[in-house]
C-alpha cells in the first residue's frame, strides 16, 4: 500500500536506519545484468558492510568474487542457477550461498522476479585459521532453536560458527507477541530484512512499526529490542559481524 503523500516510515540517523520499500531507489551496479539493484545499506551510511536487494528479469545474471570482498546471498522469491566452488546449484526461494574472498561466484537463469538479498563485507583473517570454504545451502534444511530458551523467538544459524568466519547470517521467527528477551546493546554491526510478518523496532530510543520488506541498519552498541505483533509470525533475516 503506498504511504501518505509526502509522507514516509523511513528514517536515517546517525547509528540507525529503517528503509521501506516505497523509498527504494535502482543504481547500476557493475557485475549484475537485467536486474534492478538497491544499495540498501553500505559505507555512505557508516556501515562496514552492504546489503544489496537485486531483482532479477528473465535473462539476468551476476558475477561476483576474486576480490577481499566475500559476498552472503539470500534467495527472497523465485529461483536461480548458483554456480560457486566448482558446483552449480539451483537455489530457490530461502535458498542461500556464501562466496568467500577470492573466489567467484556467478548466477544465472532467474526466474523473472527472483529476489536475492545480499551481503558483502571486506574478509578479515584470523592468524592461524583456516579461510573459510564456499556454501551453497538451504534454510529449510536448517533447524531453528529456541533463543536463550523462548520457543516463541527461534533461530536459525546459516553459516558454520567457526572462527573462519568472520560474519553470521542468521533467520530469527517470532510468534505473535514473541519478542527479544531484553534491550540488547553489543559491539556488533547488524543489516536487517523484515521477511515476513509484522512488529516494532526499537532502534536506540525510537520505536519504529515494521513489516515484510523493511530493511534496517544498527551500527555497533545501537540499542536494540523487537516484538512481533499481529496474526501471523513474524521472521527476519540479518547480518552479524562475528569472531573477530
Ligand atoms: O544476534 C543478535 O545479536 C540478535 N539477537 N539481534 C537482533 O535480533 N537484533
Ligand atoms: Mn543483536
Amino acid at each position: 500500500m503506498p504511504e501518505l503523500f509526502g509522507h514516509t516510515r523511513a528514517r536515517v540517523a546517525a547509528r540507525h536506519a529503517l528503509i521501506t520499500p516505497d523509498n527504494h531507489v535502482n543504481s547500476t551496479v557493475p557485475g549484475i545484468t537485467g536486474a534492478t539493484v538497491v544499495i540498501l545499506i553500505n559505507e555512505a551510511l557508516g556501515a562496514k558492510f552492504a546489503q544489496t536487494l537485486v531483482t532479477f528479469r528473465r535473462g539476468g545474471s551476476a558475477s561476483f568474487g576474486q576480490t577481499e570482498v566475500q559476498t552472503f546471498g539470500y534467495v527472497l522469491r523465485g529461483g536461480v542457477t548458483v554456480r560457486l566452488g566448482g558446483k552449480r546449484r539451483r537455489c530457490g526461494a530461502e535458498g542461500f550461498f556464501y562466496v568467500p574472498a577470492g573466489q567467484v561466484c556467478e548466477l544465472g537463469a532467474p526466474k523473472a522476479g527472483t529476489q536475492v538479498m545480499l551481503f558483502r563485507k571486506k574478509y578479515v583473517a584470523l592468524a592461524g585459521a583456516p579461510a573459510p570454504r564456499a556454501i551453497i545451502g538451504d534454510a529449510a534444511n536448517i533447524k531453528g532453536t529456541p533463543f536463550l530458551g523462548d520457543p516463541a523467538a527461534s533461530l536459525q544459524v546459516l553459516l558454520p560458527d567457526e572462527p573462519a568466519f568472520d560474519l553470521a547470517v542468521n533467520v530469527f521467527a517470532y510468534q505473535p507477541g514473541g519478542h527479544l528477551p531484553f534491550v540488547e546493546v553489543h559491539v556488533m554491526e547488524h543489516g536487517l530484512v523484515m521477511l515476513a510478518g509484522e512488529g516494532v523496532y526499537r532502534l536506540e530510543d525510537s520505536w519504529y512499526p515494521v513489516r515484510a520488506g523493511d530493511a534496517i541498519w544498527m551500527a555497533p552498541y545501537c540499542a536494540q529490542w523487537f516484538v512481533a505483533m499481529g496474526r501471523q509470525p513474524a521472521r527476519y533475516l540479518y547480518y552479524k559481524d562475528v569472531n573477530r
